[in-house]
């Protein structure tokens, strides 16, 4: 299902005229309005007159999240506050939060662009859609609301908190979508069972459409399993919108990238130059409607690929694969490279243990040790030392040839890893560097 066919289904010759001219507005845009961008733009001799094919895209200079630091909280907004009707941010682990805003028409745009992802992932105006995603300054909660309300379905907007709540409202209002992180819906799967609930017979939940956090097929798989449902992702980040940037189709192999509002390039994260087509690199993203807040070349961190192969959808937007990590959460380990993806991957293969799990990493001496955490199924029993060493050597063999590197496993009991209603932890990395 289309939101607005004409722009998901433009040749790719017709969708990179249309970001060239975005991009050559845009730039005389933030040049005129943005003196951060001014002066950018003047160090690196670039005018619009300079972008003549997408790949001159590569002539200007990134952006980092440190430049939104450095210009908090509104040092980067192209507009006046008079235009701005919305503003968001994203907590950073460290120092000052990101801001973002908003005019009418990016709100306009944002709201039109969250109803493409889910149209694309089947929603309906029949459906009701329980948002479990925080509202307030995150762009999870607002950012989906207004899209799928736009479609013409029946929004639940409980917020994020109290799973029980969250369950009974699900049941009692008969919702058809869920919408929040994909651990949040293990959990919420979680917690229904041990509440009595039987998920097929007592909910009635057709799709997820789950994101904000890195998750692999392996859970993916174990979520529609769960809790009886088509599971779809979708992917943003609060500096270039929020939500909206791209989202599965029926395929749900690859998320569509608006690129009629957006240019997406991968490079090498080390070199700064483009990858070929289809091998993994950093995600730099460039707005290219934006009025609030116009980025160029965003250095996301995010780990993925893109393909412009066409898709059985019939979309032609360009792909983006679930992304399998983060530059900065890509744990050297050992001086190997190793993403917490590639752990659940292994891990959700594992007959006995539960889907949750931890990775903590320390130094001992000089070396680095990695222990995974991975919860035993309440029915996991061995009535033997010698079963569970067997049972704990395999983990440990199949973590090794994944990741070449060894890692110590130890099983934990159930439950005791923390749950959260919003992006899990999945690292904790005691290494003072
Ligand atoms: O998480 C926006 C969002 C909300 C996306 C709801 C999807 C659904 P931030 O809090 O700024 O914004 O975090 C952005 O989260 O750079 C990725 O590292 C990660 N992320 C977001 N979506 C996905 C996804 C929102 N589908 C950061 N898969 C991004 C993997 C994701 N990682």
């Amino acid at each position: 299902m289309f939101w607005n066919k004409d722009r998901e289904t433009m040749s790719r010759k017709e969708i990179e005229n249309l970001q060239v001219e975005l991009l050559k507005e845009k730039i005389e845009y933030a040049y005129n309005n943005v003196p951060f961008y001014k002066k950018k733009f003047d160090d690196f001799g670039i005018d619009k007159s300079s972008i003549k094919t997408i790949e001159d895209i590569r002539k200007l200079p990134f952006t980092t999240k440190n430049d939104f630091r450095d210009n908090y909280p509104f040092g980067l907004f192209a507009t006046d506050m008079k235009q701005i009707v919305r503003i968001h941010s994203s907590s950073g682990t460290t120092g000052k939060p990101t801001v973002v805003g908003y005019t009418k028409n990016d709100l306009e745009t944002w709201t039109n662009l969250i109803a493409r992802i889910a149209k694309a992932a089947g929603v309906t105006d029949e459906d009701i859609v329980h948002i479990a995603f925080g509202y307030g300054l995150f762009t999870g909660g607002f950012g989906l609301h207004y899209g799928l309300e736009k479609i013409g379905a029946a929004i639940v907007p409980a917020s994020s908190g109290n799973t029980k709540r969250q369950i009974m409202l699900i049941k009692d209002y008969g919702a058809t979508v869920l919408v929040c992180t994909p651990s949040y819906a293990l959990h919420i799967a979680e917690v229904a069972k041990e509440s009595g609930i039987d998920i097929e017979k007592d909910l009635k939940l057709r799709i997820g459409m789950f994101g904000a956090e890195p998750w692999s097929d392996q859970m993916r798989k174990k979520i529609e399993a769960e809790l009886n449902i088509k599971a779809y992702d979708n992917y943003g980040l609060s500096e270039i919108m929020g939500p909206g940037f791209s989202g599965e189709c029926e395929e749900q192999n690859g998320m569509h990238i608006a690129e009629d509002n957006f240019i997406a390039e991968i490079i090498n994260p080390e070199t700064d130059k483009p990858v070929k087509e289809g091998e993994y690199g950093e995600l730099v993203i460039t707005t290219l409607t934006k009025e609030a807040l116009p980025v160029f070349r965003y250095r996301t961190r995010d780990i993925t690929k893109i393909s412009t192969k066409p898709c059985s959808c019939g979309r032609t937007l360009a792909k983006m694969s679930k992304p399998i990590g983060r530059t900065d959460d890509m744990l050297i380990i050992r001086g190997v490279n190793v993403f917490p993806s590639q752990i659940e991957e292994v891990l959700f293969n594992i007959e006995g243990i539960s889907p949750h799990y931890q990775i903590v990493v320390d130094r001992k001496g000089a070396l680095d040790v990695a222990t995974v955490m991975v919860e035993a199924n309440a029915n996991l029993f061995f009535d033997e030392m010698k079963k569970q060493k067997q049972f704990l050597d395999n983990i440990n063999y199949e973590l090794k040839s994944a990741l070449g590197i060894d890692v110590s496993v130890k099983l934990v009991e159930p439950h005791s890893i923390e749950r959260s209603m919003g992006k899990a932890k999945r690292i904790i990395d005691n290494r003072k560097f």
